[in-house]
């Protein structure tokens, strides 16, 4: 239970993130050296995946504000009024307004690990949805979570856009599934987000913009390291890769060394070679067969796919 614990984020003597440290130090070890994407999102890393989503290549977004915006009448047919929404992430200001005003939610209860965005999300969505109760949790969604006693009796709908899921691999994301359905239990419907599998070069410009906003999201993650783990990574020698792996149906970036390179962080050394990389992301794309498996596999049964006039993004509704 989430409630007990003292605080979501470990802090140690110099104020610095024990869980970033420890998944950075580790990944940099690795033979192919990887470190988990939800590290990019430190306070310019948001803000630079807000500027993506206004990007003319990055197409998810605006794909799935169009279904929302257009299928709100089904959606409400098919949900039906007086449900908590469970939004897993807080939400986005465009997105969960969209869904709030076409199904006549009972009240919203946004999770998120950040504390600071929550309570932004939850002020945000109070003042356009003035007689709606809003319960915010400060909650690791990734495990089973406990809702608060004001929505226990109500049906749950989980709300988890934008294809966040597609950021694991299925081992992960079947886990994660699970514990959603554990969190609503057994009235929940869920509506998830999974971008689809489409043209590669349409793919790869969407993870590699013209204006290069997704390079500086995926180099910003060295200026973190080097600012928030003592290290001296040489910024400049790296360069941003974004390349689609078909075997895994995924769009994975990747910041590669021009050239040898050695550095610390935190104390400890490392050294790369001239075309070595470090995997800072996957992106997993769906078509029908790989979204309703995903699901079933994560205890949820599909009922309704919806996509966007040009077939880019899904948004698929499922029942526990
Ligand atoms: C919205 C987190 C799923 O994978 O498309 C955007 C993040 N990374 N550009 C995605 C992202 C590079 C994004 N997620």
């Amino acid at each position: 239970n989430t409630k007990t614990d003292i605080r979501l984020v470990d802090l140690d003597e110099d104020g610095v993130d024990r869980a970033f440290r420890a998944d950075v130090l580790t990944g940099l070890k690795s033979d192919q050296k990887a470190i988990p994407a939800r590290w990019f999102y430190d306070e310019r890393g948001s803000q630079l995946f807000e500027d993506i989503t206004k990007v003319e290549e990055y197409y998810p977004t605006r794909a799935e504000t169009e279904i929302l915006r257009e299928r709100g009448d089904e959606f409400a047919k098919l949900i039906g009024p007086g449900r908590a929404v469970v939004e897993f992430g807080s939400g986005s200001s465009v997105k969960t307004p969209l869904l709030l005003s076409a199904i006549e939610p009972g009240s919203y209860v946004p999770l998120d690990i950040s504390g600071e965005f929550l309570r932004a999300a939850a002020a945000d969505l109070s003042a356009k949805f003035p007689g709606l109760p809003v319960y915010p949790v400060e909650a690791d969604f990734t495990k089973p979570v406990e809702l608060p006693a004001e929505v226990s009796d109500a049906p749950k709908l989980g709300f988890f856009p934008g294809s966040t899921i597609g950021n694991m691999v299925a081992r992960t994301a079947t886990d994660l599934l699970r514990n959603m359905r554990e969190t609503l239990g057994d009235e929940a419907l869920l509506l998830i987000g999974m971008d689809l599998i489409k043209d590669e070069a349409m793919l790869k410009s969407a993870y590699d913009d013209a204006e290069g906003v997704t390079a500086a999201f995926n180099m910003n993650l060295l200026t973190r390291i080097n600012r928030e783990l003592d290290g001296d990574i040489p910024v400049d020698a790296f360069r941003h890769e974004a390349r689609w792996v078909e075997p895994y149906a995924r769009i994975e970036m990747h910041l590669v060394a021009q050239e040898d390179v050695t550095f610390t962080v935190s104390g400890e050394s490392f050294s790369m070679q001239a075309g070595e990389t470090i995997h800072t992301e996957n992106s997993h794309k769906f078509d029908l067969r790989s979204a309703n498996m995903m699901l079933l596999a994560g205890r949820w049964t599909p009922v309704k796919r919806w996509t966007d006039a040009e077939e880019r993004f899904s948004l698929i509704l499922a029942r526990a």
